[in-house]
């Protein structure tokens, strides 16, 4: 009587337990938190952030003199909680070339504003 006790092997295949990368950024097009300036319009109208996150506006050769900040139209309307840089009555200038990270310290919804292009807006979201 044979009691020939049979080891279990674990599978042949050895699973490679590799540590994968986070792929970031990997589309090739603008990180989720860049905003470009055109000429008279910012290129991506929504942005999802979480709070302490910046956004990174970009104002690219192609684009031109813009002024922003938080408001509605043609005016800053100051919003408890914006970012301070831009919860100013006088907006923030941003010429060609400039390029500024602006952190969302508190959740919310904003509505950025230039103004002096109309209808040249975007909403930040903050969670
Ligand atoms: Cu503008």
């Amino acid at each position: 009587m044979r009691t020939g006790k049979r080891i279990g092997v674990l599978g042949g295949g050895v699973l490679c337990m590799a540590l994968v990368a986070l792929l970031l950024a990997g589309c090739g097009s603008a990180p989720a938190n860049q905003v470009e300036m055109g000429v008279a319009a910012f290129q991506q109208t929504s942005v999802s952030i979480k709070a302490g996150q910046a956004i990174h506006f970009v104002d690219p050769a192609s684009g031109g003199t813009h002024i922003i900040c938080v408001g509605e139209g043609l005016k800053c309307v100051p919003q408890t909680g914006a970012p301070d840089a831009l919860n100013t009555a006088d907006g923030m200038t941003f010429s060609t070339g400039d390029s500024r990270d602006i952190v969302f310290p508190t959740a919310g919804t904003y509505n950025i504003v230039c103004i002096i292009h109309p209808g040249m807006e975007m909403t930040v979201t903050v969670s």
